[in-house]
C-alpha cells in the first residue's frame, strides 16, 4: 500500500491510500476537492472510496464537492451529520480497497461518531490508521462530545492495542505545539526531547514537511495522553488511575 499525505487549510492532513497492485485509491477527509483530483491524475488511480473520520467541517466538508466531481464513490462514515455517506459504519465493520482490508475502529469523544480506519495489507504485512482528531503525534483531540473515559478506552484499550509498529496518520499538524505540552509533562522524557528536535527540522524546511506518520509504538513513548498509567504523568497531574489522569491532562492541555 502507498500514502501520499495531501496538506489542506492550515493544518489539516488529507491522505490519498492507494492499493498499488489494483490502482484502486480511497481518500481520508478530503476537505479539498480540487487538490485530491489533481493527485488521483498524477498518481494514475482510480478514486472509489472516501474514508470520513467525524463531521466536522475541516475533514468533512468536501464530500459533497467531491461526490459531484467524482461519481459512483462509496463513502463511509459513523455519524448522520457527515455529508454524503453512502455506507454508515459502526465499530468492528470492515471494508476493501482492492486486495487492502479496511477495519472501522469507533473512537466516540472528540465528537460522538468519531472512526478510525485501520488498514492492513496482508501481501506486504504493512499497518496504518488513520486517526483523525482522535489521536494526533504526541497528543488527542478535544474531547467536545465525550468523556476522559471515552478517550481512555479509545488510546488506551483500542489505539493501544494495536500492533507498535502500525504507522498513525492523524488529521492535523499539531505535532510541535502537543511535544511542548509533553515536555511540560514529563521534562525528563528524552524521547519526547529528540522528537520535538526532528520534528523542528522538519517543519523549518521551505517548504515545511509533514511530520507525519508515527506509530503506535512510538506514541507510548512520546504521548502523555497515551501514558496515562505511567508514574511520571500522574506525578503531574497528581491524580491516580488511567481515566482521573487523562481527565486532569485534557483539562490542563486546554488551556495550555
Ligand atoms: C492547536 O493548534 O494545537 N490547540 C490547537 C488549536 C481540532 S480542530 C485548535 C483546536 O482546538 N483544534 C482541535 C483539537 O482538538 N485540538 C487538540 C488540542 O487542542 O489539543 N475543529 O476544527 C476542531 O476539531 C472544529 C470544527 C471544532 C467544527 C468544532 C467544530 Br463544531
Ligand atoms: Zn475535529
Amino acid at each position: 500500500m502507498q500514502v501520499r499525505v495531501l496538506p489542506a487549510l492550515s493544518d489539516n492532513y488529507m491522505y490519498l491510500l492507494v492499493d498499488q497492485n489494483t490502482k484502486e485509491a480511497a481518500v481520508v477527509d478530503p476537505v479539498d476537492p480540487e487538490a485530491v483530483l489533481k493527485a488521483v491524475k498524477e498518481e494514475g488511480v482510480k478514486l472509489t472510496t472516501i474514508l470520513t473520520t467525524h463531521h466536522h467541517w475541516d475533514h468533512a466538508g468536501g464530500n459533497k464537492g467531491l461526490l459531484e466531481k467524482a461519481v459512483g464513490l462509496t463513502v463511509l462514515g459513523g455519524d448522520s451529520r457527515i455529508d454524503g455517506v453512502t455506507r454508515m459504519v459502526v465499530d468492528g465493520d470492515v471494508a476493501s480497497l482492492g486486495g487492502l482490508n479496511i477495519k472501522c475502529l469507533a473512537t466516540p469523544c472528540h465528537t460522538t461518531g468519531h472512526i478510525c480506519y485501520y488498514v492492513t495489507d496482508a501481501q506486504t504485512d504493512e499497518k496504518i490508521v488513520f486517526t483523525g482528531d482522535t489521536l494526533f503525534l504526541g497528543g488527542c483531540g478535544r474531547f467536545f462530545e465525550g468523556t476522559a473515559e471515552q478517550m481512555y478506552t479509545a488510546l488506551v484499550e483500542k489505539l493501544g492495542a494495536l500492533p507498535s509498529e502500525t504507522k498513525v496518520y492523524c488529521g492535523h499538524e499539531y505535532s510541535l505545539q502537543n511535544l511542548g505540552f509533553g515536555s511540560h509533562v514529563e521534562p525528563e522524557n528524552q524521547d519526547i526531547a529528540d522528537k520535538i528536535q526532528w520534528c523542528r527540522t522538519k517543519r523549518e524546511l521551505t517548504p515545511a514537511e509533514p511530520t507525519i506518520p508515527s506509530s503506535i509504538g512510538e506514541e507510548k513513548r512520546i504521548n502523555p495522553f497515551m501514558r496515562v498509567e505511567e508514574g511520571t504523568v500522574q506525578a503531574h497531574t497528581k491524580t491516580t488511575g488511567g481515566i482521573e489522569t487523562m481527565r486532569a491532562l485534557r483539562a490542563e492541555k486546554d488551556n495550555f
